[in-house]
């Protein structure tokens, strides 16, 4: 499969929690081929194969998988 390799902001992660909750939902993109997610640079950047998954589902992955967890404050560090 050829793959491409695109990069998301992603804010609210305040832990390492965080960052494997966003990993975690990322991978649950169709396509994907590997994540690597940056608490310094709010950044994910993902390899993922365009035939089978787009941006948006990418994003969506993140707000689905990952978002709600961060916007209860789901995270450790921030309670
Ligand atoms: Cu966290």
């Amino acid at each position: 499969m050829s793959t491409t390799t695109a990069s998301f902001a992603v804010e609210g992660m305040t832990c390492n929690g965080c960052v494997r909750s966003v990993t975690n939902a990322i991978r649950q993109a169709p396509g994907v081929a590997s994540v690597d997610v940056s608490l310094g640079e709010k950044r994910a950047t993902v390899t993922y194969d365009p035939a089978s998954c787009s941006p948006a589902q990418i994003v969506a992955a993140i707000v689905d998988g990952a978002g709600g967890i961060m916007r209860r404050t789901g995270c450790s560090a921030a309670r």
